[in-house]
């Protein structure tokens, strides 16, 4: 089905908001950061909305810090309600036209949910990324109260990243960020400033890019209140309007010069994948790459040919030069990336030709940038960027722990499906029942599921400074992109499987499924590692039909941590685990 949605708003008329700077060394490391009620309007032909926010504005101050300088911030919990985002289910798929629900604004026929109607504020904030101890990570279930606050140490002894904060309320993470609570964290070291990398306005960007969608009146006029809308088919919000900056489909003017863009995806559930156009074709090769989730790669990386792909709280360093570029040019940022994203490709060369309704991408433009007048300023940044990490060694992977964890769906009868991480544990009797085997070259592991839920027990005490190598088995239809607090970690292997669930094999904890690792031939994917996902991550996406292998390595901080899908509907149902980290010398005494 291709069809062409009209959009309620104008693209690129509003100009992308740069988030106000909170610069952690002005302050002498201690900030005082309110949540807040706010009024925000998101494009200049809507009216106001209601938000919670950090300061209460979307997004919240870009906090920017120094590394090896702490900065303890007091966290306000002032927000009050009535909640400012209505939540609903729409009844139908699609409307009387044919057009998916989630395609369009207002309810669609759904009501307002009563429980999220009723949420008061409790909230928590996790810095995604952060080398955080423990107490202060920000676990999802000690909340504060409106009312309540407290101070967050951050030792930042950490490199140069863009970061990110946001709510992580066990259960209702999908509202709270979607109704603002989400803001930049940016940490600077010397390495970036030997590169002579831009720092700051003008020529350096922060884009952080959300998808919204709003209420409409009886007169069909959008109100500018907040629907996060989900519907019987598609359990996690795509929302149609690109918001960049809390602007709907914004405009940057630049001048002839390069400029750095730190790209994150913020939104709840959709993936991007980006291409810049220029005069009807993909002008990509003006981009280069130098930083992933944490931080600089040790090379410039050049686009994927179909775009860059940013699932969930993935970002991407870019450098843009704009400097042969007149005056007047004109480029757009388009997503080609269909929803529920699941790695198929799409040619650069058609972006502008993206949209798909049923592909829930009613309107593909993201953003423009317009040449202005301006002494054109060329630059050359080194070959050599990070220089301070390498790939782990086969010596050094040889006695690492591995652990595996098959991401499955199961479907339930009248509610929404539950999404799990299963924890397997090896197990050696021949006899048994409900269990998922990997079998690779002949040879066949057989797993039992130990853990599925987030209050299941705990099953994961890596120990500190030791590499462990955990596997990430999809056994979905969906890319689901897997986030694990605390220290990054790099992809180690990304390969095809073909699977067989058995009839009914998908049980509450129990799963029995036999997985081999090879191309299944219906499998469109070529399951490669990306040039740019050769870094430090934190957020990993595992495609259908793949096996994703990662190393990481717990470094300082012993404690309880989470990890878990990024997509927020699947975090808050039920796609979130625990993991203690512990020091060597305490393992003697564990039961
Ligand atoms: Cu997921």
């Amino acid at each position: 089905m291709t069809r062409t949605l009209v959009p309620q708003l104008t693209p690129f008329i509003d100009a992308l908001p740069l988030p106000q700077r909170l610069i952690a060394e002005e302050h002498h490391g201690g900030l005082v950061v309110r949540m807040r009620m706010g009024e925000h309007r998101f494009h200049r032909d809507m009216p106001v909305s209601k938000i919670w926010g950090y300061e209460g504005m979307v997004p919240g101050p870009t906090i920017e810090a120094e590394r090896g300088h702490p900065v303890a911030v007091e966290w306000r919990n002032e927000l009050e309600g009535p909640f400012p985002l209505v939540v609903t289910s729409a009844p139908t798929h699609a409307d009387a036209r044919g057009v998916p629900v989630q395609c369009v604004p207002g309810l669609s026929g759904g009501t307002a949910d009563r429980n999220a109607a009723a949420l008061t504020g409790h909230a928590v904030v996790h810095l995604h990324g952060g080398l955080t101890p423990a107490v202060y990570d920000g676990w999802a279930e000690n909340l504060l109260a409106p009312g309540q606050s407290a101070v967050f140490h951050y030792p930042m002894d950490q490199r140069a990243a863009l970061l990110w904060y946001h709510d992580h309320v066990m259960g209702i993470t999908r509202f709270d960020v979607y109704a603002g609570l989400a803001g930049l964290w940016i940490v600077r070291d010397e390495r970036e400033r030997e590169l002579g990398l831009p720092e700051g306005s003008p020529f350096e960007v922060p884009l952080l890019i959300q998808d919204r969608n709003f209420d409409l009146d009886e007169h069909g006029r959008l109100t500018g209140r907040l629907i996060h809308k989900t519907d019987p088919e598609t359990l996690e919000a795509f929302a149609p309007f690109t918001v960049v900056n809390g602007k709907v489909w914004p405009a940057l003017d630049v001048q002839p010069a390069v400029y750095r863009l730190r790209v994150i995806n913020a939104s709840n559930a959709r993936t991007y994948r980006l291409v810049l156009v220029r005069n009807g074709d993909p002008d990509l090769d003006r981009i280069t790459q130098i930083g992933t989730d944490h931080g600089l790669l040790r090379a410039p990386t050049r686009m994927p040919s179909d775009g860059l792909v940013l699932a969930s709280a993935e970002r991407a360093d870019l450098l843009v030069d704009f400097s042969d570029l007149a005056p007047g040019s004109v480029l757009t940022l388009f997503n080609t990336a269909k929803a529920p994203f699941d790695g198929a490709r799409f040619a650069a060369t058609r972006a502008e030709t993206a949209a798909d309704v049923a592909g829930l991408l009613p309107h593909p433009e993201v953003m423009r940038f317009r040449v202005v007048a301006g002494s054109a300023q060329r630059r050359v940044f080194p070959a050599a960027l990070a220089i301070d990490y390498g790939v782990p060694s086969l010596e050094e992977l040889a006695d690492a722990k591995r652990r595996a964890i098959a991401l499955v769906e199961r479907e339930l009868k009248g509610e929404p499906n539950m999404l799990t991480m299963r924890e397997l544990a090896p197990v050696m009797d021949s006899d048994s029942t409900g269990l998922l085997t990997v079998t690779h070259d002949g040879r066949t592991t057989r797993y039992r599921a130990v853990a599925a839920h987030f209050e299941d027990v705990t099953t994961f005490f890596p120990v500190l400074g030791e590499y462990e190598v955990w596997q990430l088995i999809n056994l979905t239809r969906d890319t689901h992109p897997i986030h694990v607090h605390l220290d990054p970690f790099q992809i180690l292997s990304r390969r095809p499987i073909r699977y067989e669930i058995a009839e009914g094999g998908t049980e509450d904890l129990a799963i029995t499924a036999a997985v081999t690792l090879e191309h299944d031939p219906a499998d469109q994917l070529d399951h490669t590692i990306d040039d740019n996902e050769r870094g430090l991550k934190d957020t990993v996406r595992v495609n259908p039909n793949e096996v994703v292998e990662i190393a990481v390595r717990f470094t300082n901080y012993s404690g309880r941590y989470m990890y878990h899908c990024h997509i927020l509907e699947h975090e808050d149902r039920d796609m979130m685990r625990p993991f203690v980290t512990m020091p060597m010398e305490l393992m003697p005494f564990m039961a």
